[in-house]
């Protein structure tokens, strides 16, 4: 039987150091690219919270997910026995410890100087819509959740106001103004979206956004308005908490 031959190579040691040396090379050259590339990152001007190519990077990702979005593709739900009981509570910024649910009005801004203000009663008055879905934070979390309400779409329509929804955005705005979200209209419009005021079929409790919050399932928990106190129109991107403290404008998922 023939042997079977190697063709391993035989390396002198000359070229066992010559090729350590490379490596060497090599490593300190990419340490030192990565190095220069961190500082250059680090002394790029600030834009809303994170370094100038960060944010670029958030807006060229919108500018992808914003044109795929598809307002009429639903999120995922879930039957009702899938929803949890224990809701978490996550985030109290503009909360209050002792507001007022009974006196409560949402002003409406329907352009600056007309605003109109909306009772519960108002909201209930016009036909309840329900989601069971994956609510999901960016913290790391999510949770299976049941809420009801009003579709922010039936809410313009039934009040007359369907041309703003020819404006780019919607802002909305705790009572106190200390917390407050920018929302695209495509997602504003997508028929899961609902001004909320009912959880797991009961009033929503004081920590979850009491009485009227926002839910928005195509959305992070970040743009979840809890205790919506003003909604506006907008075609410039409003003010956004979290997306002035590094986070993604968008947060779509
Ligand atoms: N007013 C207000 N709304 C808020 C927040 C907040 O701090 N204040 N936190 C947001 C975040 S980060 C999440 S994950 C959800 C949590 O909603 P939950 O407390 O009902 O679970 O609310 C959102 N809405
Ligand atoms: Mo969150």
């Amino acid at each position: 039987m023939e042997e079977h031959k190697h063709n391993d190579e035989v390396v002198s040691d000359r070229q066992i150091r010559r090729r350590t040396i490379l490596s060497f090379i090599g490593f300190f050259v990419f340490i030192g690219v990565g190095f220069l590339a961190f500082r250059w990152l680090y002394h790029t001007p600030d834009a809303a919270g994170v370094h100038a190519p960060l944010r670029k990077g958030y807006e060229v990702n919108e500018k992808i997910f914003g044109s795929t979005f598809n307002k009429n593709k639903l999120v995922k739900t879930y039957p009702l026995s899938a929803a949890v009981k224990n809701v978490r509570v996550n985030g109290d910024v503009g909360m209050g410890n002792d507001f007022d649910v009974s006196t409560w009005r949402m002003h409406l801004v329907r352009k600056p100087g007309d605003t109109l203000l909306i009772s519960l009663a108002d909201i209930k008055a016009l036909p309840k819509t329900e989601v069971i879905f994956d609510f999901k934070c960016i913290e790391g979390w999510s949770q299976v959740t049941h809420w009801g309400g009003v579709r922010f779409s039936d809410f313009l329509a039934k009040n007359g106001i369907t041309d703003l929804a020819a404006f780019k955005y919607v802002g909305l705005q705790t009572p106190d103004k200390q917390y407050y979200v920018g929302i695209d209209m495509s997602s504003m419009m997508q028929p899961q979206t609902l001004l909320c005021y009912e959880m797991n079929g009961k009033p929503l409790p004081y920590d979850q956004g009491a009485p009227l919050r926002l839910i928005i399932p195509v959305k992070y928990g970040i743009k979840h308005l809890k205790r919506i106190g003003y909604l506006f129109f907008s075609n410039q991107k409003p003010p956004d908490y979290w997306a002035e403290r590094g986070y993604d404008y968008y947060s779509g998922h």
